[in-house]
């Protein structure tokens, strides 16, 4: 039986730089032309006889984002072109290619007509590869849950490749249904774009989830590294790599690992306060500082706690030696804010960066109003007091101050009203 290398989501245009210099090109999509060029040249020796690329290979680009300078990505595709020509050389079935949702299939149309006999773009379609008969599923990728219509199913057959969302530990995708249906059809079944390698999924014997071929965007657990804060920093949690491809030989399957150049570290940091959150950040870079390959890291930073995205960007960039992605996460806490929260607040942001930061963002017919309140409600003598029902009551009596009138209310309803919740203060 012919053996066949199967790779996946490399995402290699992901890198690709809005920058209006054609030649320019970001260190983040450099090593990922080092880390495609280490792993063909992995794949190459293992001789396989035909070579699938199960969607996601290149990434379309994003549309709206930071990454693209050309709409074709012109400074990435010589040496993309030269790995592609590598594997058409080692293989002589041939290259064949699925389009991934973040595939054109212009691109993949350009390529089967410059790279020759030897490469593919294969759509809904069977193809007899060496003793294999292997086929391709069009992508049909939707958000949420989502089916396919029945007319729309291959038959029956040996191979199917796809590349579609498995519905998988409550995460909607491809109905379950159709896995099913298909994995009784068809003997083995490969499926791309979850980016993680797992046999039988689904409970399904012969399906298996392709891994990612080589580091590209954040993705939950793919990483090699993961330092928590609080938590040990000497010894933060190491896997081996999820990253490399399948390779099927006489219906046995193996997952070949590729260690990537760069390692792929997970910072996670929780803290009660904005005070907190930066300390732990603060710990966790200067341990990140202390290692040997700093200059070879990939960090993804999540912070958990009353903290601002800008606070976080900040701090990390006072490390400018280790290559933050832009991609963080921030979970703000939802509770009530209570004045001794603002009181961490201030140690992150002045009040008077706070005060212009809600300045600035206003409309004019806001912002009157807005400066009233900073200088009458939330002035530092008050956001330093501990909160008790007086200072509670006090704070009520301002706002309803300031705003009545912006109603029209008169002032002796206000006094009124205050007067009548009086009573309701003091009982607490
Ligand atoms: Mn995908």
């Amino acid at each position: 039986m012919s053996r066949i290398a199967i790779l996946s989501d490399a995402h290699l245009l992901m890198q690709a730089e809005r920058f209006k210099d054609e030649n320019y090109r970001s260190p983040r999509g450099e090593i990922s032309l080092q880390n495609f060029n280490q792993v063909i040249g992995q794949v190459v020796a293992e001789e396989p006889e035909a070579i699938i690329l199960a969607g996601d290979m290149f990434d379309e680009r994003e549309k709206g984002g930071d990454w693209i300078a050309d709409s074709e990505a012109a400074k990435y595709w010589p040496e993309i072109r030269n790995e592609l020509r590598r594997l058409i050389e080692c293989a002589r079935h041939g290259v064949y290619a699925l389009r991934g949702n973040h595939d054109s299939a212009a691109v993949l149309k350009e390529l089967e007509d410059h790279l020759g006999d030897g490469f593919h773009f294969a759509r809904d379609e069977e193809r007899a590869i060496g003793d294999h008969r292997v086929f391709f599923l069009e992508t049909r990728y939707r958000q949420g849950d989502y089916r396919i219509p029945e007319s729309e199913l291959p038959e029956a057959g040996e191979i199917l490749i796809m590349h579609e969302t498995l519905p998988w530990r409550g995460v909607p995708g491809l109905e379950e249904e159709l896995f099913r249906e298909l994995s009784q059809r068809f003997s083995l079944l490969f499926n791309g774009h979850m980016h993680h390698f797992a046999r039988s999924p689904l409970d399904l014997p012969n399906l298996y989830s392709l891994p990612a071929l080589v580091p590209s965007r954040e993705l939950k657990n793919a990483f090699t590294v993961k330092y928590q804060w609080p938590g040990d920093l000497d010894n933060p949690e190491v896997r081996d790599s999820p990253f490399g491809y399948v390779v099927v030989d006489g219906g046995q399957v193996s997952f070949q690992r590729y260690v990537p150049i760069q390692s792929v570290v997970k910072v996670e940091v929780k803290g009660d306060t904005p005070a907190e959150v930066v300390a732990g950040i603060n710990e966790v870079y200067s341990a990140l500082m202390e290692r040997e390959d700093r200059d070879n890291l990939w960090v993804f930073v999540s912070a958990q706690g009353v903290i601002l995205r800008e606070t976080v960007t900040k701090e990390t960039g006072k490390y400018p030696e280790i290559a933050t992605m832009a991609e963080i996460d921030v979970k703000a806490r939802q509770e009530p804010k209570r004045v001794a929260e603002l009181r961490g607040l201030d140690k992150v942001m002045s009040l008077a960066e706070l005060e212009a930061k809600v300045m600035t963002s206003l409309p004019w017919p806001d912002r009157d109003m807005a400066q009233e309140l900073f200088e009458e409600v939330f002035t530092s003598d008050n956001l330093s007091k501990t909160a008790d029902s007086s200072l509670e009551r006090y704070l009520f009596q301002k706002l309803l101050e300031l705003a009545v009138p912006h109603y029209g209310v008169s002032a002796e309803n206000t006094d009124g009203f205050l007067r009548r919740v009086d009573p309701l203060w003091k009982r607490r």
